[in-house]
């Protein structure tokens, strides 16, 4: 594990979780044991008295994908479809389910499934000096990790087409600017801004914001009709909960609300 004891940190402040990519010296590339710590820590924070993630990483860059040293020394060829399908699908899918908002603060370079981790979650913030490339066609490969599915929703078809295509690498400033990513800024204040989020929304309605989450993932696949009815039934729910009880209250006795984030 390159003298780094743990590939995955975590700070855990209870209403709030950060997790830490942690292989500073390889840019925080991804291997096995540290995708299966990374789920270790993703199902910490599923649990109800944490009410926000921020995914973050050590060192100069985000994250440079899989490591890419790991494929070529086992020998291959490598199934590679087996190590998306054990680790990054559900990596994925975990990060779009966690009935919370997911923070990321991309600090530097994010490349290949670094840069899609990156877009699966709700919120992206990035250091200035950050860049996201679809590294994969470089070495032969598609993008994984959702960036098909993300990046022309994010960015239309054409940028995506050929930032796949090119593999030509996109500025903090250029991804906040097609809409990529949520904001920019300077390197020394990101993680403070990114935490400052995280606490923020960790007093938060948080059964709301995850039934929203839920909502806006469930319209990528349905039409107008489906997703009104979904959207009723969504706030069927959010009516019950108690933050919505108190988010009314509050404002007709002209306070602060004071949320839970409590189920009903
Ligand atoms: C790395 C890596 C890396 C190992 C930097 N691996 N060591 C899914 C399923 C299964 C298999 C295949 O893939 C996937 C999904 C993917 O993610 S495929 C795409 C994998 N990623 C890439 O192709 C990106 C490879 N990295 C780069 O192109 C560059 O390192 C970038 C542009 C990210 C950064 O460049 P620099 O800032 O110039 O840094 P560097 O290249 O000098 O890297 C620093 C060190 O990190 C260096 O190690 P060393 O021991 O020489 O100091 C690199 O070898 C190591 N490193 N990426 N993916």
């Amino acid at each position: 594990m390159d003298g780094h004891e743990q590939p995955i940190l975590v700070n855990n402040h209870q209403s709030w979780h950060e997790i830490i990519l942690n292989r500073p010296e390889k840019l925080n590339a991804f291997t096995d044991d540290m995708h299966r710590a990374l789920v270790k820590a993703l199902d910490a924070a599923a649990g109800e008295d944490c009410r926000a993630v921020l995914l973050s990483a050590s060192g100069r860059g985000f994250c440079a994908g899989q490591d890419l040293n790991m494929r070529v020394s086992e020998g291959g060829p490598h199934d590679l479809g087996a190590t998306i399908e054990e680790f990054y699908n559900p990596l994925i899918r975990r990060l779009q389910r966690l009935q919370k908002p997911v923070i990321c603060a991309v600090n530097g370079v994010a490349a290949g499934a670094g840069a899609n981790i990156a877009l699966s979650c709700d919120i992206v913030l990035a250091a200035k000096s950050a860049r996201f490339i679809q590294a994969f066609a470089r070495i032969g490969l598609i993008p994984d990790s959702g960036g098909t599915f993300f990046l022309p929703r994010l960015i239309g078809d054409a940028r995506a087409r050929a930032l796949i295509m090119t593999g030509e690498a996109v500025s903090a400033q250029q991804a906040h600017d097609w809409g990529m990513i949520w904001k920019v800024y300077d390197d020394k204040d990101l993680h403070d801004e990114a935490v400052k989020l995280a606490k923020w929304f960790a007093e938060q309605p948080t059964q709301g914001l995850a039934l929203a989450k839920e909502a806006l993932n469930y319209s990528s696949s349905h039409s107008l009709d489906e997703q009104l009815d979904f959207e009723r039934d969504q706030q069927r729910k959010a009516g019950f909960s108690p933050d919505y009880r108190e988010g009314v209250t509050a404002f007709m006795e002209k306070r602060l609300p004071s949320f839970t984030g409590r189920k009903a």
